[in-house]
């Protein structure tokens, strides 16, 4: 356990970090008081249970390794949540002009979804680490996704254990088409974009200071009358 706790550590250290500054690019669109690509970050670590299935699956020793690192890319998880399809590609353009991680790889689940109805844009990158030891290079995957692309996925995913990979085909058929309807969703909202926007930008100017909307409503009201 100790093994795998000091290999697991720089890779706990690279998803804190990269929440940190995912998030900061966030409220850095706040403070220029413009719409935000990313509408929220989380991070994980690989739980053991799952990196064990994983080296099942493609037939590598369980064992903290270098092999280990340079076959599960995933072991660093970081997902960004965007409203729209069009940020995501917003967002993979801040990644690919970022100096302080370097894209290994690019795979896109959008334009080609996986035959499950699965949709989201994979992005696989080395991150620096610095430890006591000197700088370790991390792999980390970057899934980013819409809002319905994560219902979708998150649902699934649940499923998933239920059914252990294997599902009825009847599921089957119901997921696929529930992964379209959900993308009929996302191109609906693109296309009401602006007005959405407008409004939250409404709602957070109203959000910040109702006092001065109410009187100004009132006013009009009065004015009107
Ligand atoms: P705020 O102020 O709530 O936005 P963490 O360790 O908490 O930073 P973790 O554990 O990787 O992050 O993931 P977690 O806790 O699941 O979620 C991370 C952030 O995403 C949290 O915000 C959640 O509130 C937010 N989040 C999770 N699910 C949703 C969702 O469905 N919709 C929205 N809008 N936000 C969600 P923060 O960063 O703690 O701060
Ligand atoms: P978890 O529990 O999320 O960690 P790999 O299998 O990773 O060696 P591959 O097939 O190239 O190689 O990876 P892929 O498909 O690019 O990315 C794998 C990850 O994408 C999965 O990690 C899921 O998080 C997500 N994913 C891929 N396909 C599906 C799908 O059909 N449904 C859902 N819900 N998620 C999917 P893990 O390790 O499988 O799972």
């Amino acid at each position: 356990m100790g093994q795998w706790n000091r290999f697991l550590a720089p890779y706990k250290e690279a998803v804190d970090e990269l929440k940190v500054k995912f998030k900061g690019m966030r409220s850095q669109f706040e403070n220029e008081n413009t719409n935000s690509p990313i509408e929220f970050v989380t991070g994980r670590v690989k739980p053991l249970a799952s990196i064990y299935d994983k080296t099942l699956e493609k037939g590598i020793p369980f064992e903290p390794s270098e092999k280990l690192a340079h076959q599960l890319q995933d072991i660093a998880g970081i997902r960004m949540m965007c409203q729209f399809v069009g940020d995501i590609e917003t967002v993979v353009g801040l990644l690919r002009q970022r100096k302080d991680l370097r894209i290994i790889e690019e795979k896109d689940y959008i334009s080609n979804e996986k035959q499950s109805g699965y949709r989201s844009y994979h992005v696989i990158v080395e991150y620096p680490v610095q430890t006591i030891n000197g700088e370790q290079l991390i792999l980390a995957e970057i899934q980013i996704r819409t809002l319905a692309m994560n219902f979708w996925a998150s649902i699934e995913h649940s499923l998933n254990y239920k059914y252990k990979g294997v599902f009825p085909e009847e599921i089957k058929n119901r997921l696929q088409r529930a992964a379209e309807a959900a993308f009929q969703l996302d191109e609906e909202m693109s296309q009401i974009r602006d007005e959405i926007q407008e409004a939250q930008a409404y709602f957070t100017e109203f959000k910040d200071s109702p006092g001065t909307h109410f009187r100004n409503d009132r006013e009009g009201g009065r004015a009107e009358r």
